[in-house]
């Protein structure tokens, strides 16, 4: 089942392109597009456009085809790549990853659901209740964390707020046994918004007296939304103790919006005594000490002395907004962990069930670049920035040790490194993130203005960082308000404004000891930092962004010791239309993506390889000395036979168990070959069954 695909189609491969420049690798990927096409391969990686349209390609049908064939066997489609993973892990006990990158609305979610549907479609032949368990809390893990972490923004629909990079174990037999989410900088701002949403389609009543589940009146989307939340939770495993608290949580973050404040002769009140008893009910806390922890603060003086200090009618409703916040992200981080303690791996003994390998999927943010962009872009920029960075490290190394392993010489490669920035921003001491955690260590006042400046001292000749102090003629740039980040994927500006308050831990201590005190137990549990008392709190928490900085290296870490399989999604258009492909913004995708030079690079070296025997088997119909009969020695000679038969010995190189091919010309010479040859086969074959041979 070759893809033999006419020029109809464009190439299946950008490698094979005639030339590899901006408009031949654009004029192909829409080609494609606009046929239905929509993965191209370059080598091992697959590209994916959004087709905005309800495929069908991805039945079982399809499953069946790709399930243990070659990459190049089928036309390219995710599958090809789930395939290849699982074959790797499969059959040469690999740890590997499969990597999911591309803009907001681009499709990696989507791919990262296919994927997964594609593991657990083919695993698992006997029906083995514990895996097949274990395979049904995995698919609906996604159900329950988008319903939780995913929001309607401008760019997406069902945009996911998080980053999920999800490890699946299996067994020596090649079943998953179970698995573990790391969930990644949550976007707390959004926060209001995935809850809203949430609980519309929970239909959670208005009504603040209320805060049980009600269906009535919920529209027949609604409630099939809802209907599936709450499958998802008890197939998962969560208990009804457990989703009254959750629903609880929802209701007291709804609720807290509504709280008002004014102030009465200096001091700060609350507007209405009913909705703050309401919360105080649903958080299993008393009225008082709810009203004390939303107007006051327990502050230690120097002498050690503790005083309670009134807050202004700012510093109330920050702190309400950053409860409301702080309950949405732990209530997350709780669920992830209650769904992990479900799918972890338990009783495994590798003596006893050899080696337990890991196929990783990572779905995560990518490049963001919005009019106004400030902490959260930034964090997932340099999170970008990373990920780029292991893509060049691990697809040149990747080939280095290929070629070092069948002993071919190997040619370098020159590419943008952008370790650089990667540096400019997490380096110690001199990096963004240093300075702006300096900034909040500071005793006092620093603002954000202040801390631009700290920048522009520190980071002023960095080829890669520009200010509109640094550059006045710069119009682009308000004084003292933006400073702009030359990433690899393009220039982006970033308003200062609010990166010191988001960089901190903007909750106070007394809010904290407030729910660790709740009389519910499961909102207890998520609070256990709440346990100190003020004069206890003497170490400063790590600051949101060093958090993330080390949560980003520790999954480098984690990706950089597997065997890489990369999805590049690209998004076609921002109108979400499936029959729009606008150049322009394509052409940026696919060159911050870095898919020229990826294209470049798999050229350089070997663009095809493929094992003696695969090779014999699939051309050996080409040649005299191998077709009817095999006349040769090994493999190895068989296929030298082949090379030489058509004047290729130019364009291949010998590994140890492998055939390397240059150009991928002298592949398609032989797929041409091959099918002129097929009809001829058959006719051949036809007659050896009537016995006429
Ligand atoms: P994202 O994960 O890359 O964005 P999604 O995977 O959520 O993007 O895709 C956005 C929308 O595009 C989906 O809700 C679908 O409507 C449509 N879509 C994507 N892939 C397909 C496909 N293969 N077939 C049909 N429709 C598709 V973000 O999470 O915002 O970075 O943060
Ligand atoms: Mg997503």
């Amino acid at each position: 089942m070759a893809e033999l695909e006419g020029l109809h189609f464009g190439k299946s491969d950008f490698v094979l392109l005639d030339e590899v420049t901006m408009e031949q690798f654009l004029e192909n990927l829409k080609l494609r597009f606009e046929e239905g096409r929509i993965y191209t391969f370059i080598g091992e990686v697959v590209v994916s456009v959004n087709p905005y349209r309800q495929m069908d390609i991805y039945g079982n049908d399809v499953i069946e085809a790709y399930r243990g064939r070659e990459l190049y066997e089928n036309p390219p489609h995710l599958y090809a790549v789930a395939d290849a993973a699982y074959k790797a892990m499969k059959r040469r006990a690999k740890d590997t990853c499969i990597v999911i990158s591309g803009e907001s609305g681009a499709g990696k979610t989507e791919a990262s659901k296919y994927i997964m549907q594609y593991i657990a479609a083919i695993t698992n032949p006997s029906q083995r209740q514990e895996v097949e368990s274990v395979k049904s809390v995995l698919l609906k893990s996604n159900c329950v964390l988008e319903a939780f972490g995913n929001a309607k923004t401008n760019r997406n629909d069902n945009s996911s707020r998080f980053g999920k990079y999800m490890d699946i174990n299996f067994n020596f037999n090649g079943d998953p046994t179970g698995g573990h989410i790391n969930n990644y900088l949550l976007e707390k701002v959004r926060g209001r918004v995935c809850v809203c949403d949430l609980l519309k389609s929970l239909h959670l009543n208005k009504d603040p007296t209320d805060y049980t589940y009600t269906s009535q009146g919920a529209s027949t989307d609604d409630r099939s939304h809802h209907r599936a939340v709450m499958s998802a939770l008890k197939v998962i495993g969560f208990s009804q103790e457990e989703i009254n608290s959750i629903y609880k949580i929802l209701a007291t973050i709804l609720h807290l919006g509504n709280l008002k404040f004014e102030n009465e002769a200096e001091n700060v009140q609350l507007v209405g005594g009913d909705l703050v008893m309401h919360i105080s009910e649903l958080t299993g806390t008393e009225v008082e000490s709810m009203r004390k922890a939303l107007l006051y603060r327990t502050v230690a003086t120097g002498g050690g002395e503790v005083i309670e200090k009134g807050h202004s009618e700012q510093e109330a409703s920050y702190g309400r907004e950053a409860l409301a916040k702080a309950l949405y992200e732990r209530l997350f981080g709780w669920i992830v962990g209650r769904i992990n303690s479900v799918i972890e791996v338990k009783n495994y003994n590798p003596a006893l069930h050899g080696k337990n390998t890991v196929i990783g999927v990572l779905d995560i943010y990518g490049f963001e670049i919005f009019d106004n962009n400030s902490f959260e872009q930034f964090c997932i920029n340099y999170c970008n920035e990373k990920l780029q960075q292991l893509f060049i490290e691990l697809i040149l190394r990747q080939e280095q040790d290929e070629y070092q392993r069948e002993g071919i010489t190997w040619q370098h490669i020159e590419y943008f490194n952008n370790q650089i920035i990667v540096d400019l921003v997490e380096q110690p001491h001199k990096g963004i993130i240093s300075i702006l955690d300096d900034a909040c260590l500071t005793v006092g006042k620093v603002t954000d203005s202040a801390c631009l400046d700290s920048m522009n001292d520190k980071l002023g000749h960095h080829p890669h960082f520009t200010s509109r102090k640094l550059t006045p003629t710069d119009k682009t740039m308000e004084f003292n308000r933006h400073f702009r980040i030359r990433h690899y994927a393009g220039d982006v500006m970033y308003s200062v404004e609010g990166f010191l308050d988001k960089n901190k831990d903007p909750l106070f201590q007394d809010f904290k000891r407030l729910m660790f005190n709740s009389s519910d137990p499961i909102l207890k549990e998520m609070w256990p930092d709440g346990k100190l008392s003020i004069t206890e709190v003497t170490k400063r928490p790590l600051t949101a962004a060093t958090l993330f900085k080390n949560s980003i290296i520790a999954l480098v870490d984690k990706l950089a010791c597997k065997e890489p399989y990369y999805v590049r999604c690209v998004k076609p258009n921002e109108v979400k239309s499936p029959m729009l492909f606008d150049d322009a913004r394509c052409q940026h995708q696919v060159a911050y993506l870095g898919l020229l030079e990826n294209v470049h690079v798999r050229r350089a070296g070997f663009a095809y390889r493929q094992p003696y025997d695969r090779f014999l088997q699939r051309y050996k119909m080409t040649c005299e000395y191998t077709w009817p009969n095999h006349l040769m020695g090994s493999d190895r000679e068989a296929v030298e036979a082949i090379v030489l038969q058509h004047n290729f010995e130019g364009d291949v190189a010998y590994g140890h168990t492998k055939l390397f091919v240059r150009t991928p010309r002298t592949l398609f010479t032989l797929e041409q070959e091959r099918t002129a040859l097929i009809p001829i086969l058959v006719l051949f074959l036809q007659k050896v069954w009537r016995g006429a041979l």
